[in-house]
């Protein structure tokens, strides 16, 4: 089923045509808005057709089926990814040619569905990417939140948040089904096996279809939206008090209301709790209805299906395939088994925050029978191991550990890098590791080299291609081809000189959004990321007050010019995060102020960092700060993106940053900081922060420098908190690590004025990370966890 070329001017028919009949438009009269409608429904088209195909493939060949459950996925823009995957970008340019607007005037005005909140949420997006691209038949299973992650804006260098409204416009790239509609219930009351909801919600899907690569295969996305069962109160609507009626559909709604800000930190609100379950209900009552379409026997549901839960959040999956299989007449023994040869769990971080804990309380009063069938699988994990230490139960000090729910109900639990997974063995889960090894395995993350390259990156993407030939994006292994003519004059220009063009025109977007100037000849160094105390921003931002520093005091010194950027949202609610963002904006605005530093040094901090504007830094980057505390980054997936657009890192021994040094070897990659071992014994040492602090001459002085309010003339102690914190609550260790980082930036300068070398050192990262293609996890999960193989 391959793809049927289009020509320009067919292209042009069809986005003309959608033009007059879908949008009801003259092309004399059309806005953006309505070419870029009509361009997506346009390729959008072009999809349904591979859509259809792989549906009948899957049910004609009976295979088994992947469903991915995630309360995140993040995806981001589509325009340009569909049209990127159909091969019909060019195409694309040219159909619009004297028509009106240019097609990256449509990608531009498309909003990010934002539907994630960072690293997980991507990872989703990435996975359904690879899917499509492997020709697996998956689905992945979300929530449609009205208003996806929060809008970012700098107030006085404060962050300051506003909703976010991508359902505004139409999103041409979901089909709404009204008829497939499923009743969630919450709260009420149980009496033996039966459950009677207090109260229950409509979800009703929508669905994304999912292109992969040359647009041989496409899967779907199901979100699900929220809604009432009865539209309107009649009693009340009869009554005459017909605002009031609307009520139970307001309520209703809330459910797929907004997304969760936090990212690594678990709220505990019962409207989480709600959405939680909302979702996974919905899921799998479509995946067994989708089930018994075709079989009969729900004790064979693992030979037909492989369910991925992406972290806690959808572990109450455990309980309610429990029920729905009760229902049909399972008994609960029988349904528990099947449930844990069906279902796996993901795990994506150790930082106690994180891990959801749900009060008893909260769960019997939501989900009574759920909490009725955990208390049920607690004991049967029991009894099943008597000689089980007490501390491993799924119900310890009245709270639902969602994460030993997971682990206890999952086939296979998974790491995201090798350093994580084996931190997972030994820390979190070590006692049910101890119980059940084989359990856990690793899945090293990946990313889709068709984003993060190919339609990120257009100049390295053509280089790539006019060098190794075509069919790297779907096998990435062969950039390692690229590896005999990095010393080759022309493929060295032409590596420059992408780069060189990605930075200038990241200058200019830099220049038009901030106002500030920026010297392409600088380095890059670019930190991106949900802002958290682990990830050390604040490290970053220090270091910079340092070179600052050193700059004032010999001016006319022979120093590297830097480029510092920074992008990343705080939580809301996360107080000493937003007290770094401030700081990164104080310290920018004096340093980009200062004539002294003779424009050597700038630091950017673009607001509203998202899919979007990673897509435009990271191909112009040449400094990836990679800086998080040992042992607290479960693997990262910047740090690829990074790598692959011929961009070394600087970093700690952390997450995946292990394997990629591995790769792209030691001396192509700055190195610093303490392992995770070295933390924990560090963190031991009483005092350890003022320790460090005292043994750096460096570290004081911008402490010092900091405390005294030059950063914040109009409020001097606005950063006491922060100083004070560094002397005597520095669980992250940046001041331990300060000097090793500050010495490592020192290397990246003197790197830096060997542009050959360095350059070298860049397309080495290239060549040498085809492995974190995220096609190459997939096919870790299929071989290791899924037991599928492709259907195409
Ligand atoms: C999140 O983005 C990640 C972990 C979480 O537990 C939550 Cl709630 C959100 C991130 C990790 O921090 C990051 O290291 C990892 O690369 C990513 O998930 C994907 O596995």
């Amino acid at each position: 089923m391959a793809l049927d070329g289009i020509t320009p001017q067919e292209l042009r028919d069809a986005v003309l045509w959608h033009l007059t009949y879908t949008l009801g438009k003259d092309p004399g009269h059309a806005s953006l808005y309505d070419w870029r409608m009509a361009m997506s429904f346009s390729l959008r088209d072009r999809i349904v057709e591979p859509w259809f195909d792989s549906t009948r493939l899957t049910y004609e060949t009976g295979a088994k089926r992947v469903y991915y459950l995630s309360l995140e996925f993040l995806i981001g823009k589509m325009l340009n990814d569909a049209a990127t995957n159909l091969g019909l970008r060019d195409v694309a340019e040219r159909a619009l040619e004297g028509l009106g607007p240019r097609f990256d005037e449509l990608v531009a005005d498309e909003p990010d569905a934002a539907l994630g909140n960072g690293g997980l949420g991507r990872l989703a997006a990435c996975f359904m990417e690879s899917l499509a691209t492997l020709g697996v038949p998956a689905h992945g299973y979300g929530i449609r939140y009205e208003h996806g992650l929060f809008r970012q804006r700098f107030e006085g260098g404060r962050q300051v948040e506003t909703p976010e409204d991508w359902l505004k416009q139409k999103h041409p790239w979901e089909f709404e089904r009204p008829e497939v509609a499923y009743e969630i219930g919450f709260k009420g009351s149980v009496h033996g096996d039966s459950w009677s909801p207090g109260e229950s919600v409509m979800a009703t899907a929508h669905d994304m279809p999912i292109v992969g690569w040359q647009g041989k295969w496409a899967n779907t996305l199901r979100l699900w939206a929220a809604e009432s069962t009865n539209l309107l109160d009649l009693d009340r609507f009869n009554a005459g008090d017909y605002t009031a009626a609307a009520e139970p559909e307001a309520l209703a709604r809330t459910i797929s209301r907004v997304l969760y800000p936090d990212d690594t930190t678990y709220a505990g609100k019962e409207l989480r709790l709600k959405q939680e379950y909302f979702m996974v209900s919905a899921a799998l009552q479509d995946i067994l209805r989708r089930y018994f379409v075709t079989q009969t026997d729900p004790r064979q549901l693992h030979k037909h299906v492989a369910i991925q839960l992406n972290d806690t959040h959808p572990a109450i999956a455990g309980p309610e395939l429990i029920r729905l299989l009760m229902k049909r007449g399972l008994t609960f023994e029988e349904g528990a088994g099947v449930a844990e040869r069906v279902l796996n769990y993901t795990n994506h971080t150790l930082l106690p925050e994180a891990l959801e804990r749900w009060s008893t309380w909260l769960m019997g009063n939501v989900l009574p029978q759920h909490m009725d069938l955990i208390e049920r699988l607690d004991d049967r994990h029991r009894k099943a191991h008597p000689d089980r230490p007490k501390h491993v139960g799924i119900v310890q000090n009245n709270e639902v550990h969602m994460g030993n729910l997971a682990f206890i109900m999952a086939n296979k639990v998974n790491g995201v890098s090798a350093l994580h997974t084996d931190l997972v063995k030994e820390t979190v889960f070590a006692d049910l590791h101890a119980l059940h090894p084989g359990r856990i395995v690793n899945q090293t993350n990946g990313v889709t080299p068709r984003r993060w390259l190919k339609l990120a990156n257009p100049a390295l993407a053509t280089l790539i291609t006019d060098t190794i030939g075509e069919g790297w994006e779907a096998d990435l292994d062969r950039l390692q081809e690229l590896e005999p003519h990095i010393g080759d004059n022309g493929f060295a220009t032409a590596f420059g000189a992408a780069k060189r063009a990605n930075k200038v025109a990241l200058s200019n977007w830099i220049g038009e959004t901030t106002g500030i100037a920026t010297d392409p000849d600088a380095i890059f160094d670019i930190q991106i990321k949900r802002i958290h105390e682990y990830k050390r921003q604040l490290m970053n931002i220090l270091q910079t007050v340092a070179l600052w520093h050193r700059i004032r005091q010999d001016p006319d010194g022979d120093w590297v010019p830097r480029v510092k950027i920074f992008g990343g949202k705080s939580a809301p609610g996360y107080a000493v995060a937003k007290e770094i963002v401030h700081l990164i904006n104080d310290v920018a605005a004096v340093i980009n102020a200062d004539p002294q530093v003779k424009g050597l040094l700038k630091v950017v901090y673009p607001p509203n960092y998202n899919v979007s504007m990673a897509e435009r830094l990271i191909p112009a980057a040449d400094l990836s700060e990679q800086i998080s505390t040992a042992g607290k980054e479960a693997s990262g997936t910047g740090n690829m993106k990074f790598a692959l657009n011929g961009t070394p890192t600087i970093g700690t021994l952390d997450g995946a940053n292990v394997e990629i040094r591995e790769r792209v070897g030691a001396e192509n990659f700055f190195l610093f900081g303490m392992t995770a071992d070295e933390v924990v014994a560090r963190r031991r040492i009483p005092d350890h922060a003022r320790l460090a602090i005292e043994a750096s001459q460096t570290l004081r002085d911008v402490l010092q420098i900091v405390a005294e309010g030059r950063f914040s003339p109009d409020d001097p102690d606005r950063y006491h908190g922060i100083v004070d914190r560094m002397w005597h609550h520095d669980y992250f260790l940046v001041a331990s690590d300060f000097d090793a980082f500050d010495a490592a930036q020192s290397r990246v300068d003197s790197a830096w004025r060997d542009p050959a070398g360095w350059q070298r050192m860049a397309a080495l990262n290239t060549a040498r990370v085809g492995y974190f293609s995220s096609d190459r996890t997939i096919r870790g999960y299929m071989a290791d966890i899924w037991d599928v193989t492709p259907a195409s």
